[in-house]
């Protein structure tokens, strides 16, 4: 992702403001919230899967097991499934840290999001070194990227529900200059192969497994924009020349820095209109916290907005019955991606350093449990 320099800044000022009173607050549980029905369960009633990303830390860890394995109706591999964990050695597979997931879910009874086929990052440098050097050519780098996505998609055949098969491939409504297509023409895969390579591997992902649903999936895509708009043309033209592109996710990765994205709803339901499939597949919502190790948002009033985004990000996904997953990427605040990459904010999970549950934990469950009931109709009777 691209971080604004300004958001990094303004974080840090803050937290060198002091710790506010309200950082010393335990998390509370509402009364009225103490029951004990999992997310997981709640979103069956509706044919939601609630999902969450794992990294192999807390898969060893029995408490993190259990929440998961309690919680979820489906798993994404946090870094296991990319190209360089998967591949570290040219020719040499690792498919041991993504196995022991897939057999995780086996046993309870989940299902994964495969993720990620094409993206520019976490490449191996076998691979990135050879093309910088010159000692990968064009051709052979085509190559190179179709026997990877035949043998990743092969080797996970029938155990993958959604595969993310294009990540991040779009040009960002912050970027300035030209660009026509709103593909990005500087992004390694394009910037090497052009852009028919995207269409190429939907193609030969939909070859290796033709029941993985195959989806695109991007960050800053959930409101109404340049970037979306562009994906959407994109995947009017892709369909139209029968290119298997069967789902849109929606990182919805939020902070709040910034407004809840607008016309998300809409967006959405515009794309699921095309036929597709929608996925929320990598929820999270950052604030401005005291500290990396303890993560309290600095203000009630942070606190609240986080609350309300969880409310609108969870009420928008019910409310288009195409969306059929709605995956939080992570479980506790320790691990998750956000304190190490935005200095001063965090806070971004569910579950808290210590894995009790957060207010915003029952914001969820509290929509699950008191949503429309013409919500629970129709959903998920499809591809999955
Ligand atoms: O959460 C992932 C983190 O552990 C990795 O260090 C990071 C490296 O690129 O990738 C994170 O996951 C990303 C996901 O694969 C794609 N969308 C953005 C996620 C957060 O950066």
């Amino acid at each position: 992702m691209v971080l604004g320099t300004a958001s990094v800044v303004g974080a840090a000022t803050l937290v060198l403001g002091g710790v506010p009173a309200y950082a010393a607050a335990p998390h509370s549980t509402p009364a009225s919230h103490q029951h004990d029905d999992s997310l997981r369960d709640l979103g069956a009633e509706y044919g939601l899967r609630i999902g969450t990303a794992v990294s192999p830390a807390g898969l060893q860890d029995p408490e993190y097991r259990e929440i998961i394995a309690e919680e979820f109706s489906s798993v994404t591999a946090e870094n296991e499934m990319k190209w360089e964990t998967l591949e570290p050695v040219r020719g040499e597979y690792n498919w041991g840290p993504a196995d022991e997931l897939v057999e995780f879910a086996k046993e309870n009874h989940q299902l994964v999001r495969g993720h990620v086929l094409l993206w520019q990052n976490q490449l191996p440098a076998w691979l990135t070194e050879g093309v910088a050097d010159g000692t990968i050519g064009t051709e052979e780098l085509r190559e190179i990227l179709r026997q990877h996505v035949y043998n990743v998609v092969s080797h996970f055949k029938g155990d993958i529900w959604h595969w993310d098969v294009v990540n991040e491939a779009f040009v960002d409504d912050w970027e300035t200059g030209d660009f026509e297509s709103g593909i990005h023409p500087e992004r390694f895969w394009v910037q090497h192969l052009g852009p028919e390579i995207l269409a190429d591997v939907f193609r030969w992902a939909h070859d290796a497994d033709p029941k993985a649903v195959l989806f695109y999936n991007d960050y800053a895509i959930e409101h109404m924009g340049q970037k979306s708009d562009a994906l959407y043309a994109w995947v009017q033209e892709q369909l139209a020349a029968g290119v298997p592109i069967e789902g849109i996710g929606f990182q919805t990765h939020l902070s709040t820095e910034y407004g809840f994205p607008g016309g998300f709803q809409e967006n959405m339901q515009r794309f699921a209109d095309l036929g597709l499939d929608i996925a929320l597949t990598e929820v999270d919502v950052r604030t401005f916290v005291d500290s990396p190790e303890t993560q309290e948002p600095l203000t009630p009033a942070l606190q609240q907005q986080q609350e309300d985004y969880w409310r609108q990000t969870i009420e928008a996904c019910l409310a288009v019955r195409e969306c059929v997953s709605y995956t939080v990427w992570g479980v506790s605040d320790e691990q998750s991606w956000v304190p190490g990459w935005f200095t001063g904010m965090g806070s971004a999970l569910l579950w808290d350093e210590n894995l009790e549950r957060k207010p915003q934990y029952y914001v969820v469950q509290d929509v699950l449990e008191t949503a429309d009931a013409k919500h629970r109709t129709g959903r998920g009777a499809g591809r999955n």
